[in-house]
């Protein structure tokens, strides 16, 4: 994983410049200590020398040789970053434009994470922003091992499934749906002109593999919302401005649409050890800190350590993007198409118990959508 990396040139820049300023501000003291002291200077001339010396010589030796000297002062953890209220924000290590590609049957999508790129940020295993229009979709395919989150940004979809289960989200809502053991669907478009939406997968535990199948669908109107100085945010899930959604995520994950108006900032927390990305909806932003190359529109921004992430609109347009973080599972991850496993012999499994009908499958071979 190209992440986690604290010495990052920047973070390291900022260190050495607090590090910098804390050495002038010792400086300062010593010289106010000093003066009035200054009736025995006899005894605390040779100290105050040499302590202008040492001094002297850091500040030469800072210019001179930074490396070394970084290397070997204590770490400041709270880097520069004065105008962000995080310890450790996070900034952007990868930033990806989404390429149109087919799938489906006739389908178009813009995959980020799953793709060449950034072929999987744990738990993180695919990001799809799809636009459809009829008769195009995803007719009948299956899935084992993971949990597929269907948002809708813009129409409206049909899901049904082998075991009776049919669903139709519209724009602003939600379908998560945990695959569990197994799940056969199709997802089609069901009105006339482009349907657009994002599909994020979202791995599951080993020990969750072979749960039963499960639905949580949420309509527009329940996803919990907030605002906040020119910043709205739709909490799929997680926390943002102090609301919590009620989805339960097997795989703790943080799921979020923000619209930011133009001249607005945000500071959202991201727990520390997730792995997280933003995916840019429409508009731009500036990402990370705050003379970073703006963002635009269909790039997928990876964020590296940290604890937080700010965002700055400065453009003259309204700024939307999803901000997706999870804990990562940590554990191999064995994919062959619908099927995400731990091992090649629960692929093989999969496949198996897929084509005769078995461990979950069962209703497989009797079924195709209307
Ligand atoms: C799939 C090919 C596919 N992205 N975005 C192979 F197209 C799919 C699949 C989807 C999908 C569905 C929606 Cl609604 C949105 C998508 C891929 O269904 F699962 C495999 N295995
Ligand atoms: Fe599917």
């Amino acid at each position: 994983m190209p992440r986690h990396s604290a010495a990052s040139p920047i973070y390291t820049a900022l260190a050495r410049l607090a590090n910098f300023n804390s050495g002038r501000r010792v400086l300062l003291a010593s010289r106010k200590t000093s003066s009035s002291s200054a009736r025995s200077s006899a005894k605390t001339r040779p100290f105050l020398c040499l302590a202008l010396f040492r001094i002297l010589v850091v500040v030469t030796a800072v210019f001179l040789f930074p490396p070394a000297i970084m290397s070997s002062s204590s770490s400041s953890s709270s880097a520069a970053a004065a105008s962000v209220p995080f310890q450790s924000p996070r900034k952007v290590v990868k930033k990806v434009l989404s390429l149109s590609q087919s799938e489906g049957q006739g389908a178009t999508v813009r995959r980020s994470i799953g793709g060449h790129e950034v072929r999987n940020l744990d738990p993180f295993l695919l990001l799809d922003e799809f636009s459809v229009s009829k008769p195009a979709g995803f007719p009948d395919h299956p899935h084992r091992g993971f949990e597929t989150v269907t948002y809708m940004l813009d129409g409206v979809f049909t899901h049904q499934d082998f075991s009776g289960h049919t669903g139709t989200i519209r724009t602003g809502d939600v379908q998560w749906m945990t695959a569990g053991r197994g799940i056969v669907h199709s997802e089609m478009p069901a009105a006339d002109g482009v349907q657009k939406g994002l599909q994020l997968w979202i791995n599951l535990a080993s020990k969750d593999k072979m749960i039963e199948p499960r639905y949580q669908e949420l309509e527009s109107k329940d996803i919990s919302q907030a605002e906040k100085d020119g910043v709205a945010v739709r909490i799929i899930v997680g926390e943002a401005f102090g609301v919590r959604s009620p989805v339960y995520t097997r795989t703790p994950t943080m799921y979020m649409d923000f619209t930011m108006q133009p001249g607005s900032q945000l500071h959202q927390p991201i727990p520390e050890g997730w792995n997280a990305f933003v995916y840019i909806i429409e508009g731009e932003g500036v990402f990370g800190k705050e003379n970073a190359v703006p963002a635009s529109a269909h790039h997928c921004v990876v964020l590296g350590a940290g604890d937080g992430l700010s965002v700055w609109n400065r453009s003259g347009a309204p700024l939307r993007f999803a901000l997706a973080a999870g804990q990562p599972l940590n554990e191999p991850v064995v994919q062959q198409g619908p099927f995400v496993m731990n091992s090649r012999a629960q692929i093989q499994q999969a496949m198996e118990d897929y084509y005769y009908g078995r461990n979950g499958f069962e209703k497989a071979s009797q079924w195709s959508s209307a």
